[in-house]
């Protein structure tokens, strides 16, 4: 069954919560803007805080249900595997509803949208493979065994810049481990998200499991942070936005898993095969337009190919063919968040300042009408110290580091409030070895760049967040263990002192 969702543009989209589409309480909604023509073409409910309580009890409701309560483990995978079809089915309208949404060109959404399934698949075949284990406990005639329990109600609180993808890291584990769901998406990208809400409606998901209240990031995204009723926070977005919502997991005595930004190195050696090399810059921090969280912006190459190197990436850069989103020929389209542009702009303007010289781009293109555009833009003769090489610019700019030693490399590699990803490329394997084992981020990709994986666990370390996605790390996140001890001995104990043999 193909979803409706795709009428949304033009129109006024409710919340969907306990099941069902609600007005929000407060009967206020806001335009959600096409990047494309930097014009509204729908709008969202304005959730808030009571929006929340009523989403997080929902969800509360439906973890009590035993329609989801005591599903089994096999039969909750199915319901997981009956989404995957939907979204399968309905790949195309959820492509389109994205690129429309944040700009994304349509080759970038179709492949994710064609991801997804596989992502969900996964997951419910993970469903009923979650279990505990028999403990060899020191004690005779006792048994213990653990059980890995859902934790709860989750707040799952999503970025723009990859809607569906981003929330389908957190929501595919956390529905596979029982757990129910409160999702808020960005405000600038809630279209797909409530298309999903529709699938999921379809594929028979019990009233409550999956909830979403759009809003935003101040009043909804916050109260949904520190509703006492959630049981964990999953995050994706900015660092400033990440510690704040860490702050109020900590204060509610909650986990949370945060994935943050990034500032990844991306490392070419004087013997990387320099045409795959260039590539992997080029396609590590231009693709959707560098909003990536991985995005290799401090591209840092070896003294005796640098010249050639930057020439070769300017040449790209500058032949990359920017226009619509929607356009199957287009490789870059537009920023998605007018802000984002200028935020951009400021930067460019910083890295000149700093000396660094532009070998491509660093403006906006000539291109009709009122879109978020922006050239892709190469910076030679940049430095680690550099701000626009420390702060995340997240747009399409990558800063060209110059190196010769590998230690020296490895230390500024390192130099990063950051720990997202990594990137390097050459044909020594001792030495791709060693910067894998040196370099401080939770990804490292050795002669190949944003290759992802749902088997592959991923996640930052130091400003970049905590937790991980994807793989069986994913699924143990969402549970809790409980460790269960019997004693069928038949013996007496003293009342009066810890049973410790
Ligand atoms: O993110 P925000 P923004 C980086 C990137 C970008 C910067 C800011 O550098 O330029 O972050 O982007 C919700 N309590 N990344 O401002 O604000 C918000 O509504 C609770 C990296 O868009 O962090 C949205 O749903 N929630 C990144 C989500 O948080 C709040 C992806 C993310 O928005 C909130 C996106 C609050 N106080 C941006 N304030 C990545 N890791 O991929 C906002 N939100």
């Amino acid at each position: 069954m193909k979803t409706t969702m795709p009428q949304i543009a033009g129109r006024r989209a409710d919340l969907f919560v306990g099941g069902d589409w609600r007005k929000p309480a407060a009967g206020r909604y806001f335009a959600s803007y096409d990047p494309s023509a930097g014009a509204p073409w729908y709008e969202a409910a304005d959730g808030d805080a009571d929006d929340v309580d009523a989403a997080v009890g929902a969800a509360a409701a439906a973890m009590q249900d035993p329609a989801w309560r005591d599903i089994t483990q096999t039969r909750r995978g199915d319901l997981i595997r009956r989404l995957a079809e939907l979204i399968d089915e309905n790949q195309e309208s959820l492509a389109q509803l994205e690129t429309r949404d944040n700009g994304k060109i349509i080759g970038e959404t179709r492949a994710q949208m064609n991801y997804l399934p596989q992502y969900f698949t996964y997951f419910a075949g993970l469903a009923d493979k979650i279990h505990g284990e028999v403990l060899p406990i020191n004690k005779t005639g006792m048994l213990n065994f653990t059980l890995r329990e859902p934790l709860g109600v989750v707040g799952i609180i999503a970025p723009w810049n990859s809607p569906l993808s981003i929330l389908a890291a957190a929501l595919a584990p956390c529905l596979a481990a029982g757990n129910a769901v409160v999702a808020k998406p960005s405000e600038h990208t809630s279209a797909s998200t409530l298309a999903l809400a529709e699938l999921c409606m379809q594929a028979g998901f019990p009233a409550g499991v999956f909830n979403v209240v759009t809003g935003y990031g101040e009043s909804a995204g916050r109260a949904l942070a520190r509703h006492p009723g959630i049981a964990k926070l999953a995050f994706t977005g900015g660092t400033d936005t990440g510690r704040e919502v860490a702050a109020h997991a900590a204060a509610n005595l909650v986990p949370c898993s945060l994935e943050l930004g990034g500032k990844s190195p991306h490392v070419i050696f004087d013997d990387a095969d320099p045409a795959r090399a260039v590539n992997g810059v080029v396609a590590g921090v231009f693709a959707a337009a560098g909003q990536t969280c991985v995005a290799g912006s401090r591209c840092f190459v070896h003294a005796r190919v640098y010249d050639d190197i930057v020439a070769q990436v300017a040449a790209r850069a500058r032949a990359v063919r920017i226009g619509h989103p929607a356009d199957d020929a287009t490789q870059l389209g537009p920023l998605a968040l007018r802000a984002q542009r200028e935020k951009v702009e400021r930067y460019v303007q910083h890295g000149l300042d700093e000396g660094a010289k532009l070998a491509a781009g660093g403006g906006r293109p000539g291109i009709e009408g009122d879109g978020w555009y922006f050239q892709p833009t190469v910076f030679s003769d940049a430095r680690n110290d550099m701000k626009i090489a420390r702060d995340e610019i997240f747009g399409p700019v990558v800063c060209m580091i110059r190196f010769s030693d590998e230690a020296d490399l490895i230390a500024q590699a390192n130099d990063s409030v950051y720990g997202l990803a990594a990137g390097v490329w050459t044909r020594d394997i001792d030495r791709a070895l060693r910067f894998a084992r040196a370099v401080e981020a939770g990804t490292v990709w050795v002669n190949t760049y944003r290759s992802a994986s749902f088997v592959s666990p991923a996640g930052g370390f130091k400003a970049s967040g905590y937790g991980k996605h994807n793989g069986v790390e994913a699924m143990r996140e969402f549970t809790r263990i409980k460790s269960v001890v019997i004693d069928h001995s038949g013996r007496d104990h003293d009342a009066f002192v810890i049973q410790l043999k």
